[in-house]
């Protein structure tokens, strides 16, 4: 058998655009933990260039990337497993960004649902960078020729645009550079719904912070959201069927399999004809024994934050090594002289 072309490498990155929420955790960073001891090279970032594309006062970025770095380490994101890096200090994503811009078509950004729900009515006066950042996001990928991406459901348009990039660019300059990378959207939970309405995503900058679970709140303060979580007056049904049309319970059911690492079958089999009084304290006592320990990781981690700066250097010049030759060889091909 050949080699495979590329190394499987995973790369995946999260916004520094507010603490970590619920949803992020089931979405993405339990994969990034499982990846890690998979047959990958594993490279987890936090996306500070994508978070300016709305603004962030500078000292909450900074505040923000450091939290966001404790709380995948305290996760279990190990800087010995994996590349952990703030992308601004690797310049070679940017470098990228801005040959994908060149190559990916107005028309196709134009399409980005994410976009369309950012930007709202108000298109005329967001930033550029929020209608371009499809195209970061395609470099931060390929700039490892990464094989594989963990996220949760809300980012496979943002994936299929990625492989549509590294097509195209393949092919207009006849070459096979760039990987078709594989979205891993995984598990029980991979679209959290807000706790105050289950057609909406469970977001970091929802202006409510009642609909979401951060992983700093305290017991009380989880205990708290679950019981004032939106639900319908029925009990809980026995049969997943029985969740169609139920968009909160249904939430709340799969928050509970991916927290118990269960089926939504197996939760059902156990919880079906529960009202919500008697689920929701055993969902808040399941969230706060699994939230619990990583918080209070978080909270020692950030008493040292010269610590997080240097696995953030260390990171960087880990992943420079990757990056500076992809990116050099990407020049060359597209005729940059050096
Ligand atoms: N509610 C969610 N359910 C499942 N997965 C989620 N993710 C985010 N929200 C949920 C996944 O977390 C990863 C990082 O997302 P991000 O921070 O880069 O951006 P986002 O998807 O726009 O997340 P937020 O919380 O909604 O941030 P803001 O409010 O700043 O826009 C991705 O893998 C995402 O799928």
């Amino acid at each position: 058998m050949s080699e495979p072309k590329f190394t499987p490498r995973v790369f995946s990155g999260i916004q520094p655009s507010g603490g970590l929420t619920l949803g992020n955790y089931l979405g993405a960073i339990k994969r990034f933990v499982s990846m890690q001891d998979e047959n990958f090279e594993t490279v987890y970032c936090m996306v500070d260039l994508h978070a300016i594309t709305v603004w962030q006062d500078p000292e909450d970025l900074a505040h923000n990337t450091r939290e966001l770095a404790a709380g995948f380490i305290a996760s279990g994101i190990s800087p010995e497993k994996s590349i952990l890096i703030n992308q601004s200090q690797v310049p070679e994503h940017a470098q990228l960004a801005w040959i994908f811009n060149c190559v990916a078509r107005m028309g196709w950004m134009g399409r980005m649902t994410q976009f369309k729900d950012k930007a709202g009515k108000n298109t005329e006066n967001v930033s550029l960078g929020l209608f371009a950042y499809p195209a970061l996001m395609a470099a931060d990928i390929l700039i490892y020729h990464a094989t594989h991406v963990p996220v949760g459901e809300d980012q496979k348009q943002h994936l299929e645009l990625t492989r549509d990039i590294a097509a195209k660019f393949n092919h207009d300059y006849g070459v096979d550079f760039f990987p078709i990378t594989e979205p891993v959207i995984e598990g029980a939970a991979t679209r959290v719904m807000s706790l105050r309405d289950g057609s909406k995503k469970m977001s970091k900058s929802d202006p409510s912070d009642a609909s979401r679970i951060n992983m700093t709140d305290d017991a009380d303060a989880i205990a708290k959201k679950i019981r004032k979580a939106k639900t319908d007056p029925d009990a809980l049904p026995s049969e997943v069927e029985g969740l169609n049309e139920r968009p909160e319970a249904r939430n709340l059911v799969n928050i509970y399999a991916a927290l118990n690492e269960q089926s939504v079958e197996d939760v059902l089999r156990e919880v079906g004809g529960q009202q919500f009084g008697t689920f929701k304290p055993l969902l808040a006592e399941l969230a706060v024994s699994k939230l619990a320990p990583i918080s209070t990781e978080m909270a020692r981690l950030m008493a040292q934050p010269d610590e997080i700066d240097k696995i953030l250097a260390k990171g960087a010049a880990q992943a420079r090594e990757i990056t500076a030759p992809i990116l050099k060889k990407t020049y060359e091909i597209v005729g940059m002289v050096s």
